[in-house]
């Protein structure tokens, strides 16, 4: 091999090579539970992950309606701008005697139990309930097309104790008191736990601390970037009360991660047709010249 032919073999290595590394550089109690009672009041209540009100620091993304839910139809009301609130079937709505999502402010529940302030502003969504029965509070919401990473601050109450994860929202038949977070498929019925469900993104099973403070959640969601996706907070009980406390829901810039593995598959390859090149290359300069004579 000539000097114009090596020069030119290593122009084609140096062209590949940043093809594709620019390419990666982007890129059991019954009902009685339910019997209220100063029982039920908390002495003391463990620390919020959040250090208080207003102290989101990173810049929301602006897709999530409301995520801090002070757009509401007022304290004790099941009204948020931007969500949904649903029951599970059988559920009763609201009180006397059911239970829902509610507005909830300051450093009581909606029926009266001590719990922590909404670590964003001035209100928080909060499950509560007199009866066994399910509720769920989501919103539909597309995510941007350069993906986004998913948080929320979630407060756990369980006064039964025990979280028990039967599988369903059903709340009717066997022992089942949990909290589930999922993204959803919003064609879906909404209390789905199956083929609807693309992502769980957080659930109660036994061993999760009880009662938490505000603990703040994040999951990268880009799997579904361009796509529109329900997020769904789903609670469940019959064994006593639970409470599911929400706030501060937003999404932010997506971190810039590794390679995807199509990404992957394509270096490799250029990078073993270099190597071949190199050796190639290698082998022909060290080749003994034919004598001319
Ligand atoms: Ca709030």
């Amino acid at each position: 091999m000539n000097g114009k032919t090596t020069q030119c073999a290593t122009v084609v290595l140096c062209v590949l090579f940043s093809i594709t590394f620019g390419a990666m550089a982007e890129g059991s109690s019954g009902p009685t539970g339910y019997d209220r009672g100063s029982a039920f009041e908390r002495a003391s209540l463990p620390p919020s992950s959040s250090s208080g009100p207003n102290t989101r620091i990173a810049p929301a993304l602006g897709v999530i309606v409301n995520g801090s839910f002070e757009a509401n139809g007022g304290a004790g009301t099941n009204v948020f701008t931007g969500w949904t609130v649903a029951q599970v079937l059988g559920s009763v709505s609201g009180t006397p005697g059911g239970g829902d999502v509610f507005v909830q402010t300051g450093t009581l529940s909606p029926f009266g139990i001590t719990v922590p302030a909404p670590p964003l502003g001035s209100f928080a969504a909060m499950s509560e309930q007199f009866s066994p029965g399910g509720h769920i509070i989501y919103q539909d919401f597309a995510v941007p097309a350069g993906g986004a990473i998913l948080s929320f601050d979630l407060y756990i109450d369980n006064t039964a104790g025990t979280f028990i994860n039967l599988g369903t929202l059903d709340f009717e038949g066997a022992f089942n008191q949990h909290v589930r977070v999922d993204i959803m498929n919003p064609a879906a019925a909404v209390d789905d736990v199956g083929a609807g469900v693309l992502q769980n993104i957080l659930i109660t099973n036994p061993g999760f601390p009880n009662p938490s403070g505000y603990t703040t959640n994040s999951v990268d969601i880009s799997a579904f970037a361009g796509q529109t996706v329900r997020l769904r907070f789903a609670e469940t009980d019959n064994q006593g009360y639970f409470l599911m406390g929400v706030d501060d829901v937003h999404l932010s810039a997506a971190a810039p991660g590794l390679p995807s593995a199509k990404l992957w598959s394509l270096s490799v390859m250029v990078t073993a047709i270099a190597l071949a090149g190199l050796f190639f290359v290698a082998r022909v300069r060290r080749a003994p010249r034919k004598s001319a004579s």
